[in-house]
């Protein structure tokens, strides 16, 4: 098949919209739907530092890539995870990347800041539930400690749509009314922005963006991944939109147009400062310094020496 715009071999062949493209359209293709997603939900401006964590995986190492190439100002962060050889490898490559890349990385390793690594703590709440509140913790500790304005996230359509519709199969209506391709910053800026540029982009172009770009990824998952059940519900939304293309994208924009009902129900939690770190929390002491048992708060700053 011959590419919908010039004479070339057709590598990928879409299907909403459905069309066939050689890699030089499809990479122009990929950028300007990232470029219509930062400029439609308004994600960034050329003037904000942004900080994109990158893991070592194909969705984050993108995002750096296409904001870099699209001229944004951007530094990366790396979180070592300490989960043995997995973690390893991942900051291999996430190093790998951004000096490819020429952008400047941090890494914050959990065991070296904490003195456990993920799924070394004896406690009995799930693995990836205290893994989640950390790194979501570092990150935002780590962009208000050093005055970036926003930071990115790899976060694609597919990880949206199944996350919306595992939200709404439990009826999570508190979830459902803060998702979204944006979160402005709240509580004095010290709840950061939170951006997703590949909001609108399949998983599979993903994939072939990376592939189209030569962008080197770590492809193993976590082992803690394992049976997660939002691979089932990314499984069930694939068989769908095999179906009926067009099912992900029109799932996630119809969900963005009816989340003021659920933002009616959301329940208000007063913020406060956490009395050891002085992040926001819900109680006395936030999530983070109360599962790790902090006495004083971890600093991010960067040294320049
Ligand atoms: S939450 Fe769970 Fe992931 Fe953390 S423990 Fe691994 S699978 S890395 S996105
Ligand atoms: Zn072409
Ligand atoms: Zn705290």
């Amino acid at each position: 098949m011959r590419c919908k715009f010039c004479e070339r071999n057709a590598f990928i062949k879409l299907h909403y919209p459905r069309m066939y493209l050689c890699p030089e359209h499809f990479t122009e293709y990929f950028e300007r739907k990232v470029k219509r997603t930062i400029e439609r939900y308004k994600l960034i401006s050329p003037d904000e530092r942004i900080l994109v964590v990158v893991s070592g995986g194909k969705d984050s190492a993108v995002t750096a890539y296409v904001l870099k190439k699209l001229g944004y100002d951007i530094e990366c962060l790396h979180i070592n995870l300490g989960i043995g050889d997995y973690s390893e490898k991942s900051e291999e490559y996430a190093k790998r990347q951004c000096e490819k890349l020429g952008v400047p990385l941090h890494i914050v390793r959990v065991k070296e800041l904490l003195g456990k690594g993920i799924g070394e703590v004896r406690t009995r709440r799930p693995t990836c539930s205290y893994c989640g509140l950390t790194k979501r913790y570092i990150f935002n500790k780590f962009v208000y400690d050093n005055g970036f304005d926003a930071v990115a996230t790899g976060h694609n359509l597919d990880d949206e749509a199944s996350f919306i519709f595992a939200n709404l199969m439990n009826w999570n209506t508190q979830y459902l009314a803060k998702q979204g391709p944006v979160t402005p910053s709240e509580f004095n800026g010290k709840l950061v922005k939170k951006v997703k540029p590949l909001y609108e982009l399949t998983e599979r172009e993903v994939v072939a963006y990376a592939l189209a770009n030569g962008i080197e990824y770590h492809i193993e998952e976590c082992p803690h991944a394992v049976g997660a059940t939002t691979i089932e519900y990314k499984e069930i939304l694939n068989e769908m939109e095999e179906k009926r293309p067009g099912t992900k994208i029109n799932f996630v924009k119809g969900y963005l147009r009816k989340k003021h009902l659920f933002e009616a129900e959301l329940e208000k939690t007063e913020l406060r400062e956490c009395k050891v770190c002085g992040m926001p929390s819900s109680g006395e002491v936030c999530s983070f310094c109360r599962f790790w048992r902090l006495e004083k708060p971890v600093d991010f700053r960067i040294r320049k020496d």
